[in-house]
């Protein structure tokens, strides 16, 4: 048997895209708030009633009956994130918001009554707006002060209750996406170089000291880095477009490099130097960085990219695109479908990092269509699902054969959910099915998918399960 005993199983989601509540019990707007529809678009003055994401999948209100689910299926772990505007709805408030932190006391509270560990992100594309607007959000270096605060105040208040921790969801998906990601106001094209990477600078900075509070205040805590894993393949062998390769991974691994090494890599340094960039160190945060290092690497994992000298059209892509590759296929909405590039790419980030990985995300965004099940109830036949999670968490079971230490593995949007990148409803990655449609219509009604019961297989057998 591959999968280690104690391996955590579950699923995974973000508060901004499932909770709902954009203004109850004292929360603040964040950025989502005033994000209807994903990165493509500039953000509204305040938010909309076209923005999905106010109501969500209402889990505010409904999360008792959602985890009984996710209890059903066996989970061992269940993914969130804390909504720092429920903690500190300005973001720079003098004192948290008690009606915050009592809804995730709750939350892991409910957890705990099933025996579901849970897996947090400290920040999850959901920075509070007052500190985008007002601040511009990371590139501005007080971002560092205020995230301290809130993580100090969250460890202090759940330090019985989680032990897994990230600090901030896919970060390098900064350099793809600064509001979404790094709250940042300044459009994307009026940012410059600099800006962007003295951003990069106060997050990375802020997460080796959250990992150094986390293991002052919690020592049996493990913090973790979180980073999109998007493994590039050459599109022909010509060494231009090997050295192109390199450079794109360069960009993606420049984050894990620093949590996980402690220093700025060289190939960095010269991008910096080459592009007139110079990042602003404040006194002691050299040996902020080298001391803190990580305990392991989150990733999320959906698809490759193909990167080349030549001109040409580039595909679609979580956040990062590329050019497709003629032996994939590509999901309903343009993600093209790679098993082995999950192998490829847990044996590069074990080779490089020697850090235990733990993938938090991986899935399939579809068009479900809810049907009747011939027992009086509704689900959805989402074979398509299930051969791609089979088939990544075959290629998981390799790498773990091939010797990559791994601690779980979260499937993205267990539950429907909204879309970060589109703001969709009708991209569907999960085993439960959400009635609610993108006109805003819709039930709230949760439905069990074909999935649901495969993976509370796989689960239960501990992946002995899976069909080769
Ligand atoms: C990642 C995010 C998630 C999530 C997922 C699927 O980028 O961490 O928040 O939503 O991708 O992407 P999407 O929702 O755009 O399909």
């Amino acid at each position: 048997m591959a999968f280690p005993k104690n391996f955590l199983w579950g699923g995974a989601v973000a508060a901004n895209q499932v909770e709902g509540a954009y203004q109850e019990d004292g929360k603040g707007w964040d950025i989502q708030d005033v994000m209807p529809h994903g990165i493509k678009s500039a953000p509204t003055e305040e938010p909309t009633p076209d923005n999905l994401k106010l109501l969500a999948i209402d889990f505010y209100h409904r999360y008792k009956d959602d985890i009984k689910l996710f209890a059903e299926m066996g989970f061992k772990v269940f993914r969130t994130s804390i909504a720092w505007s429920r903690i500190f709805p300005n973001g720079d408030d003098a004192e948290p918001n008690e009606a915050g932190l009592k809804f995730y006391d709750d939350l892991f509270d409910e957890l705990h009554k099933y025996g579901i560990e849970p897996l947090v992100t400290i920040s999850h594309y959901e920075t509070p707006l007052n500190l985008s607007k007002k601040y511009n959000g990371w590139v501005n270096r007080q971002l560092i002060g205020f995230y301290e605060k809130y993580v100090r105040t969250i460890f202090a208040r759940y330090k019985n209750k989680v032990k897994y921790w990230l600090t901030f969801n896919e970060i390098n998906s900064v350099l793809h996406a600064p509001l979404m990601s790094g709250g940042i106001w300044t459009p994307q094209e009026k940012l410059s170089l600099q800006d962007l990477y003295q951003a990069c600078h106060h997050e990375l900075v802020a997460s080796a000291l959250a990992t150094k509070i986390a293991h002052e205040m919690m020592p049996e805590a493990k913090i973790g880095c979180m980073v999109i894993a998007m493994p590039t393949y050459p599109l022909t062998p010509n060494p231009d477009d090997i050295i192109k390769v390199m450079q794109a991974d360069h960009f993606n691994d420049f984050f894990g490099d620093v949590h996980c090494r402690g220093i700025y890599p060289g190939y960095m340094k010269r991008y910096f130097r080459e592009n007139n960039i110079e990042i602003q160190f404040a006194d002691g945060e050299e040996e902020l960085l080298k001391n803190n290092t990580v305990d392991f690497v989150s990733f999320s994992y959906y698809m490759s990219v193909c990167e080349s000298v030549q001109q040409g059209k580039k595909g679609e892509g979580n956040l990062i695109g590329g050019f497709e590759n003629p032996y994939l296929k590509a999901s309903d909405f343009g993600w093209q479908i790679d098993p082995q590039g999950l192998r490829f790419i847990m044996n590069k980030f074990w080779d490089r990092w020697q850090k235990p990985l733990f993938i938090v995300e991986n899935g399939l965004g579809a068009n479900d269509e809810l049907v009747d099940d011939g027992k009086g109830g509704k689900t959805v036949n989402d074979d398509y699902r299930i051969a791609y999670i089979n088939d990544h968490l075959l290629q998981v079971e390799e790498a773990i054969k091939d010797g990559v230490p791994v601690m779980g593995y979260t499937t993205w949007g267990c539950i429907d959910c909204v879309s970060a990148s589109t703001a969709q409803l009708k991209k569907r990655y999960g085993f439960i099915y959400v009635d609610r449609n993108d006109d805003g219509t819709g039930t709230l009604n949760r439905y069990r998918k074909k999935s649901f019961d495969w993976y509370k297989e796989v689960i239960s057998s501990n992946g002995e399960s899976l069909r080769s």
